[in-house]
């Protein structure tokens, strides 16, 4: 993971606060066994049953999921007829179109939030991120957002979309402000939610409604008492 963010890095994908969140995660993914909880694995079915049922939805790219699993992001957006965005905090031109190479050399076909594609705005938020495509993220009804900063899932909830986080900090605003919160590596997490999409794909609407219903918070504090056991032992 370290070797794929460093090249990522040199290829202006990965900016130096990503290698810093990425040190964060590390530090919080040792805690949880550096393994997919049960926990984790409960708010992933959640998550799929809501990109099924979703009219529009949508996963957001950062230069770090770009390089830590961009194959699996892909493959999870096929699965559940998502679309892909860039949407980058520290945002350059740059950036966006080395992203959007890496992701076309692993199949992704129509990449949104590129340049001045990226002209709806969402209210209330001051960074870069604010800028979003208005066929992606602004439409959306149900948000990807792996490894995310707090203010932008919060602002996403604000304007009625529901938010699906993959944070492995239980305690981070992104964690707590979305609907369904996945406390797990993003690269454990793609993969296994494609299992899951893959296997859930076929089940009527019905089914799926009764999956997705989910107590963020309850999940959450399981997956923090996890980590508080990690400690003690
Ligand atoms: O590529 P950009 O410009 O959009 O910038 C991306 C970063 C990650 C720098 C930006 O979104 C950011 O500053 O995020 P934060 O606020 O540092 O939050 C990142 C969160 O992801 C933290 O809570 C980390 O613990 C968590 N995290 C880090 N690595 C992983 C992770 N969660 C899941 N899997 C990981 N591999």
């Amino acid at each position: 993971m370290r070797e794929k963010l460093v090249d990522g890095f040199r290829n202006n994908i990965v900016v130096e606060e990503g290698l810093m969140a990425h040190g964060r995660g590390e530090a919080f993914d040792y805690l949880i066994g550096e393994k997919t909880t049960k926990e984790a694995l409960n708010a992933m079915r959640s998550a799929v049953a809501l990109m099924l049922l979703a009219r529009r939805p949508v996963i957001s790219v950062n230069g770090n999921v770009a390089s830590l699993c961009p194959k699996e992001m892909i493959e999870l957006a096929e699965v559940t007829s998502a679309s892909i965005e860039v949407n980058l905090f520290y945002r350059t031109l740059g950036r966006e179109l080395a992203i959007e190479k890496l992701l076309a050399s692993h199949g992704a076909k129509n990449v949104l939030g590129i340049g001045s594609r990226s002209s709806a705005t969402i209210p209330e938020l001051m960074s870069e991120r604010r800028r979003v495509d208005p066929d992606g993220i602004y439409a959306a009804d149900v948000v990807l957002v792996p490894l995310e900063d707090g203010d932008r899932a919060e602002a996403l909830v604000k304007m009625g979309k529901k938010v699906i986080a993959i944070d492995l900090n239980p305690l981070s605003r992104t964690a707590q402000k979305a609907h369904v919160t996945i406390v797990d590596n993003v690269v454990r997490a793609m993969p296994r939610m494609v299992r899951i999409a893959k296997q859930m794909k076929g089940m009527k609407r019905k089914e799926l409604q009764k999956i997705v219903e989910f107590d963020n918070a309850k999940n959450l504090n399981a997956s923090l008492k996890i980590i508080l056991n990690g400690l003690v032992k």
